[in-house]
């Protein structure tokens, strides 16, 4: 069967098997789309079925999560596992708790993963999960006994040689924390289950930092090879949790003044360049909302609703919040308004048709499977770290990261120059991701 016909075949597969998730429908056209000159060159890969195994998870949880809020009520949540594929490593992927959760959000993240992690050049799979669970307003403790109760029942699935959790939205160092607890309470084994730990107890120095860090090193280097650099440009970043955070930290440490930051409420823009420990205070300490922030700096201005950020007119665009976020009317105004470069810290925050107008438009794009790996990357390192009984300086951790982000950039640059894409990152990152794990695949016979 030519490429182009198997392509389309194991697309309607995709839509047939998954009906109702368009998030994995996205994610999985996006890939297929690049593979055709691939798979003209690797007839091996179509009589292996290289592309119908890995559109389909090799396992999926799905699980009821009971929990006591403080008010003593029975609540109940649905938890899901996504463990798609395992031909570079054990399954290794975030936890993402918030309300819009379902099979397919976890689907669409879980197959990124598998290439985000090939990209990494570390052995790690591809894995994701979550829950409809939403932590805005609860106590600590009911955070403590949702995550006990979600570990509960998925601790028989996971473990350091076989699947190892991370954070995402919503999750970050406070859940992995009673998560982690509960896990060793029940195993009765202190091991390197969960990354993203704390540093008195198995973390890596550089995980909280290592995804906007990444970004931003990436953006760098793309720029670098532009004949330009951060120092003195404006940036625009959306979202105010940890990747938010941690990019704008590292581009205002290269020189960048980073001008807006957001919520799901709002955004802020900040003519002056934010001022990050005012976010850090407001956001990781207080778990207070963004609009909270004009409150203490008078020249800032808060907007209700997201949709105007990308209005704000800025020469780098870094959306770090969540899926479609970025859609055609706001990449044209980006482009309208000088924007060179986007960079995708977020999971697929950027529509198909918004990639379009930049790529239309000469307007440098890193999509997120290359611009945010820098996180799952230095999750690997923790796994190496926790393996070997010992910890790392940050100095180490941060120069490996670079060196990382460094290295798939130029992989990504390369594979799309090598398959006549020269200057999309889109197919070469997806190009680069795959042809590694289809070696493996290939290599590990029909499984
Ligand atoms: P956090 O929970 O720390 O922060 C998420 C931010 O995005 C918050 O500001 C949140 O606002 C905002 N947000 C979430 N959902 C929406 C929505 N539906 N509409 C508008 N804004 C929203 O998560 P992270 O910073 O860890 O994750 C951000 C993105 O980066 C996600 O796409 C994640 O998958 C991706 N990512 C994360 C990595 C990591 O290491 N943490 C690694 C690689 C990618 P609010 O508080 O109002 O919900
Ligand atoms: O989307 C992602 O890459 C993450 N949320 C980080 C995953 C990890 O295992 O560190």
């Amino acid at each position: 069967m030519p490429a182009n016909e198997l392509i389309q075949t194991v697309y309607e597969q995709v839509l047939k098997r998954n009906p109702g998730e368009p998030e994995f429908h996205q994610a999985v056209r996006e890939v297929l789309d690049c593979l055709g000159p691939v798979l003209d060159k690797n007839p091996d890969y179509v009589k292996a079925g290289i592309l119908e195994r890995l559109v389909e998870p090799e396992r999926q949880l799905i699980f009821r999560i009971p929990w006591q809020d403080d008010k003593g009520n029975f609540r109940v949540n649905r938890g899901f596992r996504i463990e798609f594929n395992s031909a570079l490593g054990p399954y290794k992927g975030g936890i993402r708790f918030h309300p819009s959760v379902y099979i397919g959000i976890i689907k669409f993240l879980g197959f990124e993963q598998i290439l985000k992690n090939s990209l990494t050049g570390l052995m790690m799979g591809g894995g994701k999960g979550g829950a409809d669970f939403d932590p805005k307003g609860k106590s600590d403790n009911e955070v403590m006994r949702f995550c006990q109760s979600f570990i509960t029942e998925l601790c028989r699935h996971i473990g350091p040689d076989t699947d190892i959790p991370a954070g995402d939205i919503g999750v970050g160092g406070r859940e992995i924390g009673y998560m982690f607890g509960q896990y060793k309470r029940i195993r009765n084994e202190f091991t390197g289950v969960l990354t993203g730990k704390g540093l008195e107890w198995g973390g890596s120095l550089a995980r909280t930092e290592a995804t906007g860090y990444g970004l931003v090193y990436i953006t760098e280097e793309a720029l670098k090879a532009n004949g330009k650099s951060i120092d003195g440009m404006t940036v625009s970043i959306s979202g105010s949790g940890n990747v938010a955070i941690y990019a704008t930290e590292k581009a205002q440490q290269l020189g960048g003044k980073v001008i807006t930051l957001s919520d799901s409420n709002g955004f802020i823009y900040d003519p002056d360049g934010v001022n990050l420990d005012t976010v850090k205070q407001l956001k990781e300490v207080e778990r207070k909302r963004i609009k909270q922030y004009v409150a203490i700096h008078k020249n800032a201005k808060y907007t209700e609703g997201c949709s105007g950020i990308w209005g704000v007119k800025c020469d780098i665009a870094l959306p770090c919040a969540t899926q479609n976020e970025l859609d055609e009317d706001a990449a044209k105004i980006l482009v309208k308004n000088g924007c060179i470069i986007v960079g995708e810290g977020a999971n697929m925050p950027c529509t198909p048709e918004a990639v379009e107008v930049f790529l239309n438009n000469n307007v440098v794009f890193l999509p997120g499977k290359a611009a945010n790996a820098g996180g799952v990357a230095v999750s690997g390192l923790e796994m190496a770290q926790n393996s070997q009984r010992i910890a790392w300086t940050f100095e180490k951790a941060e120069a490996e990261l670079k060196n990382i982000m460094t290295t798939i950039y130029k992989n990504s640059s390369e594979a799309a120059e090598e398959y006549g894409r020269a200057g999309n990152l889109v197919a070469g990152a997806n190009i680069a991701g795959f042809i590694k794990v289809a070696n493996a695949m290939l290599a590990q016979g029909l499984v």
